[in-house]
This record gives C-alpha cells, sequence and structure tokens, in this order.
C-alpha cells in the first residue's frame, strides 16, 4: 500500500511535520489544525453570505471605530471558541476585541503559545462577494506557562513569531502557513471537508510584474513613495516591465496573488493617516514573516516590520511587502 500519497491533508502534514521533530510536544501542530477547524466553519458561512441575512451591519462599532458586519463576529466567536476549548492557546489578541482574551483555565495556562488574529479582515468586501481572508500569528509566550499569559505575551516583535499563516475565502478557500521550515498552502476539498497539501513549499518569485496600491492616495504619500509608484508605471521591457496594477482592497487576496506570482503591495502612510491603515500585529506582522520565509521582505519605509517594537496591541504601521528585488528597488527610492 503506498503511505507516501501526495495529497496530505493539513492534519497528516502537521502530524508528518512532528517526525522530524520527536522531541516536539505537537502542541503547534495541534494549534494549525484548531485554526483549520474554525475556517472551515467560517467558510461555510462566507459562501453563504450571499444568500442568508448574516450580511449588513451588526450594529456595532469594533476598536477600529468601523462598522461590524455580522460575519466578522461569527468569525471572531468561532476562532476564540475553537482555541479556548483547545489546549495550545494560553489567550488571544483580534482585532474585534479591545483587548486580549486570557484563557485563564488550567489547561490554557500551561500552553505555551499565543495567537494573534484578524478573524476577518476586508470585511467591508463581504457584501459584494469581493475574496475576505483570516490572518494570524503564533508567539511562544514569555510568561511562565502555569500562570494565565498577560499582555507582554502579545506585545512581542514579529520576529518571535513561531508561525503565521492566513486563509483566503476565495474562489476556492486556502489556509497557508509559514513555520521557520517553509510556507505550505492547503487548498479545502469540499468533497472530504479537510484542507489538502496543494501548494508545498512556497517561494515568492525574486521579481516580479504587479504592483498593489491604493491610488486614490496618490497625492497625499510621500513625494519618496510617488516616484517610485511612477517608476512602477513607466517600466518599460527594457528596464525589467512593463508592470501591471492589481489592487481588490482585501490584502490577504493581494499579497497572497504576489506571494504567489511574485510583486509588490503598499499601504504607505498618508498625511491624513502618517502610521497607514494596517495593524501591525495581526495583519503586517504574520505577512512579514511569511513573506521573508518564502524568501520576500517586509518593511513599514525604514525599518524591517519583524524587527518593530510594539507598544500597543492595535498600532498601525505603513507597510510594503513583496518580491525581494522588487523591494530592494523600493528602497533606493525611499531609504
Ligand atoms: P483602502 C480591508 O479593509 C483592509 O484592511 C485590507 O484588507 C485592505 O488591503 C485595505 O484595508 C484596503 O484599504 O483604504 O485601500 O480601501
Amino acid at each position: 500500500m503506498d503511505f507516501n500519497r501526495k495529497i496530505l491533508t493539513l492534519d497528516e502534514f502537521t502530524i508528518q511535520q512532528l517526525r522530524d521533530f520527536p522531541k516536539a510536544t505537537g502542541e503547534l501542530s495541534r494549534l494549525l489544525r484548531d485554526i483549520g477547524l474554525a475556517a472551515k466553519r467560517v467558510n461555510v458561512e462566507v459562501n453563504k453570505a450571499g444568500l442568508v441575512d448574516i450580511l449588513g451591519d451588526a450594529g456595532t462599532i469594533n476598536v477600529q471605530g468601523e462598522d461590524v458586519k455580522k460575519l466578522d463576529v461569527y468569525a471572531n466567536n468561532q476562532f476564540l471558541g475553537v482555541l479556548r476549548h483547545g489546549i495550545s492557546c494560553a489567550g488571544l489578541g483580534s482585532e474585534e476585541l479591545d483587548d486580549i482574551v486570557v484563557f485563564d483555565d488550567e489547561i490554557s495556562n500551561n500552553s505555551k503559545y499565543v495567537i494573534m488574529i484578524d478573524p476577518l479582515d476586508g470585511s467591508s468586501n463581504i457584501d459584494v462577494n469581493v475574496s475576505i481572508g483570516t490572518i494570524f500569528g503564533v508567539y511562544r509566550r514569555v510568561t511562565t506557562p502555569g500562570k494565565p499569559c498577560d499582555r507582554s505575551d502579545f506585545l512581542q516583535r514579529g520576529r518571535n513569531q513561531v508561525a503565521a499563516g492566513y486563509i483566503v475565502y476565495g474562489s476556492s478557500t486556502m489556509l497557508v502557513y509559514a513555520t521557520r521550515r517553509g510556507v505550505n498552502g492547503f487548498t479545502l476539498d469540499p468533497s472530504i471537508g479537510e484542507f489538502t497539501l496543494s501548494h508545498p513549499n512556497i517561494k515568492c518569485p525574486e521579481k516580479g510584474k504587479i504592483y498593489s496600491v491604493n491610488h486614490g492616495n496618490f497625492y497625499q504619500y510621500d513625494e519618496k513613495v510617488k516616484k517610485y509608484i511612477t517608476a512602477c508605471q513607466t517600466k518599460t521591457k527594457e528596464t525589467g516591465g512593463p508592470y501591471t496594477q492589481r489592487y481588490i482592497g482585501s490584502m490577504v487576496s493581494d499579497v497572497h496573488r504576489n506571494l504567489i506570482k511574485g510583486g509588490i503591495f503598499m499601504y504607505p502612510g498618508t498625511t491624513g493617516k502618517p502610521n497607514g491603515k494596517l495593524r501591525l500585529l495581526y495583519e503586517c506582522n504574520p505577512f512579514a514573516f511569511i513573506m521573508e520565509v518564502a524568501g520576500g521582505k517586509a518593511t513599514n519605509g525604514k525599518e524591517r516590520i519583524l524587527d518593530i517594537q510594539p507598544t500597543e496591541l492595535h498600532q498601525r504601521t505603513p507597510f510594503f511587502i513583496g518580491s525581494k528585488l522588487m523591494m530592494e528597488e523600493l528602497e533606493t527610492y525611499i531609504a
């Protein structure tokens, strides 16, 4: 019997990874499987969002001051519920919650990890059927297991992440996650209800021809950023172009596309929002970790995203991420 089937489920893959680390406790593998379970539940609702009355505002305003859509709330509760009842997570920080949630029970207090999550990013696109996603980062806690986790466990530099990933609820539903050993993508097979390995060992092409930015803010960007964007628009065959502009306003989809095909995604600071719009801890850090493992780069325009010491759970940062050589060209404009 062929025991080396190529089509591995997420569970089989994470367990197989354990074989390479016999001393591993399996906690991280269980954590990733828990996330996969919650993602499958969210996927069901996202897929039928157009059919049932789950659209529309939940009537509340989240910490971002944005209308909360019911699907945001549902997604947050799914991940919160699965992780709280799992055995691999001591607590969680979420875009949808003002403060961290400490899973203060004996098993959770002995867990090694905490999670930062954006349960449903791009939710403003829900009503118009544009792909949306979940983004998460896994940190080893700095406080001593055995006691409840605290805020210091969450305000860590992104380079401390042990794993990070995202789910894109699109034409197909994919879960992509990275550890320091590599980036792997799993596509949900609805016929068996399992994420199956479809994109092993993802590497971001060193060069691409896609640049992603909201041109609507162009005149609010720093002059050096404007110069780079203009350079992207005037690339020729001789200078590595021509480039194409792709931006759907859903970060998970935009960055996923550029990770696979090569490209650069930018959400710069503007005169109105000098720190940009995107959140460091649960949007930028996870993607920066994934992109670096895949061979790309991610900065705030001045320093490596993963080196930034956070001071607040919901702090924003300007964000530039993508193919190594494109990021290095950007740096010649904005250094
Ligand atoms: P803008 C979605 O609301 C989001 O947080 C990201 O997914 C996306 O990249 C960005 O905002 C889009 O923002 O200002 O260009 O509409």
